[in-house]
């Protein structure tokens, strides 16, 4: 029997690509010149995509494959996915939530703890020499602070987790209240903002979470208040928090997200008030390995089973 003809939109983990291809008939669309003569020509070849969060499949590639059954997508979002398309078609999505919470809420955490004792600040301090001649600014304290997690999901949960053991007071804004929690609701994100001294922003990316965090929830922050962002570079208006952090509206901000990713702007790289990573929250050997193992599960149990494993 011939084995399912699989397209693979973008790169992914080496280890990855191997099982892909032990198991599958794969195709490196990725490596296509002409990718829209290509799917005229093959489209109707493919009965699965294997793609990643960064990636996705678009309602265009959804078309374009008039017998595709099956989407496996390696990470937790699905903003760069048609969701939508896919459901009218009653194509199956599979994903990788879960097996990542830890690694990101850590990040979270590491964000929140970084941007506040001025960690990565004092590391440059310390390798320029600086020390010898003064000894380092004061930073903030963490422990007892107010934490508001604005996306009380599988990940924000974790990293409520993290902060109670930081004896932090923790609160959240959610579009509805979560009776299953024991942390306070905030109806609005501004009274979220105007009551934390971190915000984390959790939430999932995508049009209905496009600039929440806008110039006047930074107002709301306020000069004391920390941004974190673990999310989607989409969820924050980012000339927003470049201005309000030149302009001392708010005290500092930790990134792993942005707006145009590599792309990170030269004013904020120019800050030492904030924290930059290149979207390295889920990029441990552990919870890469799992999410690989699921993307590939998700495909394989499809074509055994008629059921991904973990269905968005
Ligand atoms: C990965 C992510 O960077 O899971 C997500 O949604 O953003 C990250 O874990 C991504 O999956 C890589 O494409």
């Amino acid at each position: 029997m011939s084995r399912p003809r699989i397209l693979q939109q973008g790169r992914l983990l080496p280890d990855l690509e191997a099982a892909l291809v032990s198991h599958f008939d794969v195709h490196p669309f990725w490596q296509e010149k002409s990718p829209d003569a290509f799917l005229s020509q093959h489209g109707a070849d493919f009965v699965g995509i294997a793609t990643s969060a960064r990636y996705g499949a678009d309602a265009a590639l959804i078309d374009a494959l008039p017998a595709l059954q099956v989407i496996s997508s390696f990470g937790v979002g699905l903003e760069t996915i048609s969701l939508e398309r896919a459901r009218a078609r009653g194509i199956q999505v599979g994903y990788t939530p879960d097996v990542l919470n830890d690694c990101v809420a850590d990040t979270a955490f590491g964000l929140v703890l970084d941007v506040a004792r001025r960690f990565s600040e004092a590391d440059r301090y310390t390798r320029a020499g600086l020390w010898a001649n003064a000894p380092f600014p004061l930073s903030t304290k963490v422990s007892g602070k107010r934490l508001g997690i604005l996306g009380l999901g599988r990940i924000g949960r974790v990293v409520a987790r993290r902060a109670s053991g930081f004896d932090m007071e923790i609160r959240y804004h959610n579009r509805r209240v979560d009776a299953s929690v024991p942390y306070a609701y905030e109806p609005t994100l501004q009274g979220l903002a105007t009551w934390a001294d971190f915000l984390v922003v959790v939430s999932a990316g995508g049009a209905q979470t496009r600039h929440l965090v806008s110039a006047d929830i930074l107002r709301a922050l306020g000069p004391k208040g920390y941004l974190i962002n673990v999310s989607r570079g989409s969820v924050i208006d980012e000339q927003a928090l470049i201005t309000a952090l030149e302009n001392g509206d708010i005290a500092g901000a930790g990134l792993d997200v942005y707006s145009d990713e590599p792309n990170v702007p030269e004013a904020l790289r120019a800050m030492n008030n904030v924290v930059l990573l290149p979207h390295l929250a889920s990029a441990t050997h552990e919870t890469r390995r799992a999410m690989a193992e699921l993307t590939l599960n998700n495909l394989v149990s499809f074509f055994e089973t008629g059921k991904v494993s973990v269905a968005a």
